[in-house]
């Protein structure tokens, strides 16, 4: 199987210490994508470079050295033709950037609701125990990026929204300007310093809002690129039946600001009940526990 089972990665084998620093540059770059919606994983195949992937999906270029390390956090559940496309479009992105990254993909056990927010905290707190990386960036499996100029990394200053155009939306255009659901792109400080996600919301809805009150409460702005850079592919699916409204979002929110302190990373109550070292990501199950 290409299932690696292992509690530490070893890092030492890596050694860069005798290479420059990576330079942005936009000579390994595509520009905008011509990724249509009848995409299947296998298009992305042969422009991965599988050798460099280290199990757990961790890669880091060769012939350069990356000061930051960004992990990409995927809540998920059930999507699996989504996540092997998402998953194959990613490495061969984050290759082109030359970036130094691994990808989480976390998911709860059934039959309690899917939880993204809880999820994604769960995600952060595994691979910073892993890799402790200084960037995080939490996304949709169904979301694919068409263009490689928008860089997957994080904003020192404030929180990054990745997202400028969903085809799922409208004129593609983003819902209304607060919106930052999608793909969401945090330093580990400013992922510490908001206290993650609120763990409260099953369901479908307002977790994303609440994590924006949670931005704005701590004087951070949401950061975006120009417009033709943040474009995404939505990949069409049906509702989930399995992750109906959430009846309680709006009242959630309500409170959102004033639970931010005592509620969120710092309160976060999970079993981890496997972890594996797959060959193009590191998967996370979790159990969720009644926090007392
Ligand atoms: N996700 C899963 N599996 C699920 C539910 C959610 O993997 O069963 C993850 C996945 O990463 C997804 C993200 O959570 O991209 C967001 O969930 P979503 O794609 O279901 O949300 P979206 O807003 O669609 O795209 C919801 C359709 C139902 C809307 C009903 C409210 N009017
Ligand atoms: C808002 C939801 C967000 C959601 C956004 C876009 O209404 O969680 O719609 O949804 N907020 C609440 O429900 C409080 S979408 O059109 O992508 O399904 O992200």
């Amino acid at each position: 199987s290409d299932v690696l089972q292992q509690e530490t990665i070893h890092w030492s084998s890596y050694t860069d210490k005798d290479l420059a620093l990576c330079k942005k540059t936009i000579r390994h770059l595509h520009g905008r994508m011509n990724t249509s919606l009848d995409v299947k994983a296998t298009d992305y195949d042969k422009q991965i470079v599988l050798a460099d992937i280290k199990y757990g999906g961790i890669y880091r270029p060769r012939d350069c050295k990356q000061k930051d390390s960004v992990a990409i956090v995927i809540p998920y559940r059930d999507r699996i033709e989504h996540l092997n496309i998402l998953i194959n479009h990613l490495h061969a992105m984050l290759q082109r950037q030359k970036l130094y990254y691994g990808i989480y993909v976390v998911e709860m056990s059934l039959p309690v609701q899917f939880n993204r927010g809880l999820l994604a905290n769960a995600g952060f707190m595994t691979a910073q125990s892993i890799g402790t990386y200084s960037c995080y960036i939490i996304h949709d499996v169904d979301l694919l990026p068409l263009n490689d100029f928008n860089e997957y990394k994080c904003s020192p200053n404030n929180p990054k929204h990745l997202v400028t155009k969903n085809s799922k939306f409208k004129n593609d255009a983003l819902p209304y300007t607060d919106y930052i659901g999608g793909v969401l792109a945090l330093t580990t400080e400013q992922y510490y310093r908001v206290n993650g996600f609120s763990n409260l919301y099953f369901g479908w809805g307002g977790e994303d809002d609440d994590m924006h009150l949670r931005i704005k409460a701590r004087n951070f702005t949401i950061v975006r690129n120009a417009e033709h850079i943040g474009v995404y592919l939505a990949l069409p699916h049906n509702g989930d039946s399995s992750n109906p409204p959430n009846p309680y979002r709006d009242l959630l929110l309500q409170q959102g600001a004033y639970r931010m302190n005592v509620e969120g990373l710092s309160s976060i109550s999970y079993i981890r009940k496997s972890l594996e070292f797959r060959q193009l990501y590191t998967w996370v199950l979790i159990d969720c526990v009644e926090s007392e």
